[in-house]
C-alpha cells in the first residue's frame, strides 16, 4: 500500500516539475529583448535593463544572440549612469561574439563611458579603435558612417577640453563615522561577542548567556550563513512596472544574486539554466564549483520540492561527502550506544569537556563543539542542530523522505553522482547524460547523502532562519514611498540557532547579504539567557517553539495578511473610512497573537499612516508612522537603511502637515543615515535638501497669513 502511495506521489511530483521552468528558451528571450527595445524607446531604462537581463538568462550561450542582449543592456546602463557596469557589459558582448558590423556603435559607447569616468587616456584610445574599425568596415552605410564620424569628433573635442581643464577632485565622501564599537570576539564561539558564553544543561539544552552586562544596541553576534538558498518568492510588481503592456514576471531570482544575495544591477546568467543569476562572474564561478554544477540541471525539481529540500541538498554539497559520511556514521554509533547501557556509561564518561579541566567537576562536552571545545559555524555544528524527529507526524516525515529520494534519484539518473561525491573535479559545464545502470536503488554512498539530507529537512522546521530585506512596492498615490519586508532566502546559521525562542526576545536581527548581525534590543544584565524570536511569532499560551503552535500561528498570520490586503483594496477604491475600520480591526486581532515588535504590527501602522495621509490628516499619519518606525528601529537598528527610508517618509508627512520643527529634525536624521547608505548625491538626499530649503523659507509666509 505504502509503495503504491509513494509511486502516486512520485508521479505527481514529475507532473508538477513540468510546470516549473528553469531551462533556456531562446524564443522567449527574443520576445523579452524586443520588449526591452520598446521600453528603451520610451526612455524607461530601468525596465529595459531588467528585460534585457531576462533575455540574457533565457538565451543559449554560444551564438551571437546572447551578445546582443549584453550590448543592448549596456545602452540602458549608460543612460542610467552606471558607467562601470556598462563597460563590463560591453566587454561581455565582445566576449560572446558580438557581430563585427555592429561594433562601432558599441565601441563609441565605451569611449563615452570612459570619458564620463574621467579615464581620458583610455577614452582617446577607444576612439582611435573605433575610427580604425569604421575604415575597415565596408558594410556601414554612408549616412550611419557620417553620424558615427560626427560623434567621434564631438567626443574627441570633449576629451581635449577635459584634458586642458581637469575637474577638481570630487570632495571626499564625508560619511558619518558609525559609533565604532569595540568588537571583541569570543574565543570559544565563532562570531559571538566576548560578552556571551555558551552553557549547557539537560533541562535547557545549549543556550547563550550574558557573561557581563550588555547595553542596548550592543552587537552580540555577527555570523555568515553556513548555507543559504534564495526563495523564488511570488512575482512582484515593481514601482516602475505597473503599466502592464507586457507582464514582467519579476521574482527574487531576478533581483538578487543567486549566491551572495547582493542586489542585482546587471546580472550574469548561468550558462546552463535560466534560473540562477549572479552579481558577477566571480560569484557565478564560485557557486558552480561549490554546488551549482550539481543543482543546475535539477532546477525544475528543486523549485517544485521547495526551498527546505533545496537547502538540505546544498548543505551536503557544501560539506562534501567525506564530512557527511563521517558524521552520519558517528551518529549511528551514538544511537547504538544509547541502546546499550554499558556503552552509554562509557559514552558519558568520555563526555567531560577537556577544556573545563577541573578535576571532579567536569562538564559534559557540548554537542556541536569540536574536540577543543570551540563552537563554530561548521558542518558539524549544523549536523548537531536538533531534528526533533519525534515531533513530526509520520505523514510529514514520509513526504520529506519522498522529496529527498526524488532528488537523489535524479542525481543518479543524470550521471551527476560523481560530482556530488567529489570523486572527480568537473569544472566545465557538461551536459548530464543518462547513466546506463537502470537500477531503481540508490547507491550506498547516495543513501548516506540522502540520510543526511532528510535530517537537514527535519532540522529546518525548527532551525530555518529567514533572511529578509525591505523591498519597495508600487506607490499608488506617489505621496509616500512604501516598503515592505520580504523573505529573501532560507538559511542555516548554526551559532544564531543557539538562541532559544521567546515571546519577548531581547535582541534584534538584521541582514546584509548572507550575513546576520544581532544586537541587544534592551539592556541585558549579566547571567541572563539571550532569547530570540524565530519568525517573530509570539506563542499563544507560553509553550514556545512547538511545531504545532507554529503551524496554527502561520495560519493566523496568513488570515491577517488577507485582511490587510482587503483593507488596501478598500483604500484604492476611495473607501478610506472602511479601510481605516478594517485596519484597526487587524491591529487589535494581531495584538492577540503577535509580539508588539512584530514587523507585521509595524506594517499595519504603516498602512494606517498611508490612509490618513491620503485624507490629508497629517497629524494622525505621523503618529502611526512613528509607531511603525519604532519597530523598524528595533529590527534593523537606528542607523540602518530601512530606518533611513522610514524617516524619509515621515519627513514627507511632517512637511505636508507644516510641522516645521519636527520636520526639520526628521530631515536631519534621515539625511545623516541616507547619505551613508545611498551617497550624498542620491535623489533622496536632494529631495530632503529641497524640503529643508522650502521649510526654512516657509515660516515667514505662514506667520504673515495667520
Ligand atoms: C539592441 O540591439 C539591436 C540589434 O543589434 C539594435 O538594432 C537595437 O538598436 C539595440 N537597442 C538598443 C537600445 O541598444
Ligand atoms: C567566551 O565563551 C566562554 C565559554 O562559552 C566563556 O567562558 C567566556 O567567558 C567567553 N568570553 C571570552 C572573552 O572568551
Ligand atoms: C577547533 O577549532 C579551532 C578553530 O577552527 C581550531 O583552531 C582547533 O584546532 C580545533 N580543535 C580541534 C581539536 O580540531
Ligand atoms: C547499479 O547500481 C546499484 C547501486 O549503485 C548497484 O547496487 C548495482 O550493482 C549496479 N548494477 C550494475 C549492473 O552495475
Ligand atoms: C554589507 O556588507 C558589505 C560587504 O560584504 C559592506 O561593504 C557593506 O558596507 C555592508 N552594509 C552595511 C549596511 O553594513
Ligand atoms: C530577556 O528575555 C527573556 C524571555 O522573554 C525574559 O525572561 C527576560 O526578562 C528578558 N531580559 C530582559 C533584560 O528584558
Ligand atoms: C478616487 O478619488 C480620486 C480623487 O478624489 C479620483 O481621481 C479617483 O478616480 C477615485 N477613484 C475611484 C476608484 O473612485
Ligand atoms: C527554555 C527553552 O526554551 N529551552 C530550550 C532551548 O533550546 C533547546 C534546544 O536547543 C531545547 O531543548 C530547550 O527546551
Amino acid at each position: 500500500e505504502e509503495k503504491r502511495e509513494a509511486f502516486k506521489e512520485a508521479a505527481a511530483l514529475r507532473r508538477l516539475c513540468r510546470r516549473a521552468r528553469a531551462g533556456k528558451e531562446p524564443a522567449a528571450a527574443r520576445r523579452c529583448r524586443e520588449e526591452g527595445n520598446g521600453r528603451f524607446g520610451s526612455r524607461r531604462y530601468r525596465e529595459a535593463a531588467r528585460l534585457y537581463s531576462q533575455a540574457a538568462s533565457l538565451e543559449r550561450p554560444g551564438g551571437p544572440d546572447l551578445s546582443l542582449c549584453f550590448a543592448n543592456r549596456s545602452a540602458a546602463l549608460f543612460h542610467l549612469g552606471h558607467f562601470q557596469a556598462c563597460l563590463e557589459d560591453i566587454s561581455r558582448a565582445q566576449g560572446h561574439g558580438y557581430p563585427d558590423k555592429l561594433l562601432p556603435k558599441v565601441l563609441l559607447r565605451k569611449a563615452e563611458c570612459l570619458l564620463c569616468l574621467g579615464r581620458l587616456q583610455d577614452a582617446a584610445e577607444a576612439l582611435s579603435a573605433v575610427e580604425k574599425k569604421i575604415t575597415e568596415c565596408q558594410t556601414v552605410t554612408s549616412t550611419a558612417h557620417q553620424a558615427l564620424l560626427k560623434k567621434i569628433s564631438q567626443l574627441k573635442k570633449k576629451v581635449r577640453e577635459k584634458e586642458s581643464c581637469p575637474e577638481p577632485a570630487s570632495e571626499a565622501h564625508d560619511a558619518i563615522q558609525r559609533e565604532s564599537e569595540i568588537w571583541e570576539e569570543n574565543d570559544s564561539i565563532s562570531g559571538a561577542s566576548s560578552s556571551l558564553s555558551l552553557r549547557f544543561d539537560l533541562e535547557r539544552g545549549r543556550h547563550l548567556v550574558a557573561s557581563q552586562d550588555i547595553l542596548t544596541g550592543q552587537d552580540l553576534l555577527k555570523e555568515e550563513a553556513f548555507v543559504s538558498v534564495l526563495c523564488p518568492g511570488e512575482s512582484l510588481l515593481l514601482p516602475d512596472g505597473n503599466e502592464a503592456t507586457w507582464d514582467i514576471q519579476v521574482t527574487n531570482a531576478d533581483l538578487y544574486c543567486h549566491r551572495c544575495l547582493k542586489q542585482l544591477l546587471a546580472s550574469v546568467p548561468c550558462s546552463g539554466c535560466s534560473y540562477a543569476k549572479y552579481c558577477s562572474q566571480k560569484c557565478a564561478d564560485q557557486a558552480w564549483k561549490q554546488y551549482h554544477r550539481t543543482e543546475c540541471s535539477l532546477g525544475a525539481l528543486l523549485l517544485t520540492v521547495g526551498v527546505f529540500c533545496h537547502v538540505a541538498l546544498r548543505t551536503v554539497l557544501l560539506a562534501g561527502f567525506a564530512e557527511v559520511s563521517r558524521l552520519v556514521e558517528q551518529s549511528h554509533d551514538d544511537d547504538k550506544d544509547l541502546h546499550n547501557p554499558e556503552a552509554r556509561c562509557k559514552h558519558l564518561n568520555k563526555a567531560p569537556n577537556p577544556r573545563a579541566g577541573v578535576p571532579g567537576k567536569a562538564e559534559p562536552l557540548i554537542p556541536g563543539c569540536n574536540d577543543s571545545g570551540r563552537y563554530q559555524s561548521s558542518y558539524q555544528a549544523v549536523f548537531n542542530l536538533l531534528p526533533h524527529t519525534e515531533k513530526h507526524s509520520p505523514e510529514h516525515k514520509f513526504l520529506c523522505l519522498l522529496s529527498v529520494v526524488a532528488i537523489c534519484k535524479k542525481i543518479q539518473e543524470t550521471g551527476l553522482e560523481a560530482a556530488v561525491l567529489n570523486r572527480e573535479e568537473c569544472e566545465e559545464w557538461v551536459k548530464p547524460q543518462a547513466c546506463g545502470n537502470g537500477s531503481d536503488e540508490l547507491s550506498p554512498r547516495m543513501k548516506i547523502m540522502a540520510e543526511a539530507m532528510l535530517r537537514h529537512v527535519l532540522q529546518l522546521q525548527c532551525n530555518a532562519q529567514a533572511i529578509t530585506v525591505m523591498q519597495e512596492l508600487g506607490s499608488e498615490d506617489g505621496a509616500v514611498v512604501n516598503k515592505k519586508p520580504v523573505r529573501l532566502a532560507t538559511a542555516f546559521f548554526p551559532v544564531l540557532s543557539l538562541l532559544n525562542h521567546s515571546c519577548s526576545p531581547n535582541i534584534s536581527v538584521s541582514f546584509n547579504g548572507t550575513s546576520v548581525t544581532i544586537r541587544a534590543s534592551r539592556p541585558i544584565p549579566r547571567g541572563q539567557e539571550i532569547f530570540h524570536c524565530y519568525d517573530l511569532l509570539c506563542c499563544s499560551n507560553g509553550a514556545c517553539a512547538l511545531l504545532v503552535s507554529r503551524e496554527s500561528l502561520s495560519q493566523r498570520l496568513w488570515d491577517l495578511q488577507q485582511q490587510i490586503k482587503k483593507a488596501l483594496k478598500l483604500l484604492s477604491d476611495n473607501k478610506s473610512d472602511q479601510a481605516i475600520k478594517m485596519l484597526l480591526k487587524c491591529q487589535s486581532d494581531a495584538g492577540n497573537f503577535l509580539s508588539p515588535e512584530h514587523l507585521l504590527m509595524g506594517e499595519v501602522e504603516d498602512h494606517l499612516a498611508q490612509v490618513y495621509a491620503t485624507l490629508g490628516k497629517w497629524k494622525e499619519a505621523a503618529r502611526h508612522l512613528q509607531s511603525s518606525i519604532r519597530i523598524v528601529e528595533i529590527h534593523h537598528g537606528p542607523s540602518s537603511v530601512e530606518m533611513g527610508h522610514e524617516l524619509f517618509k515621515l519627513a514627507q508627512i511632517l512637511f505636508n502637515g507644516f510641522a516645521v520643527s519636527e520636520a526639520l529634525s526628521t530631515i536631519q536624521r534621515a539625511e545623516e543615515i541616507l547619505s551613508v547608505h545611498c551617497g550624498p548625491q542620491s535623489t533622496q538626499i536632494q529631495e530632503l535638501k529641497e524640503m529643508k530649503t522650502c521649510l526654512l523659507e516657509l515660516p515667514k509666509s505662514i506667520l504673515q497669513r495667520t
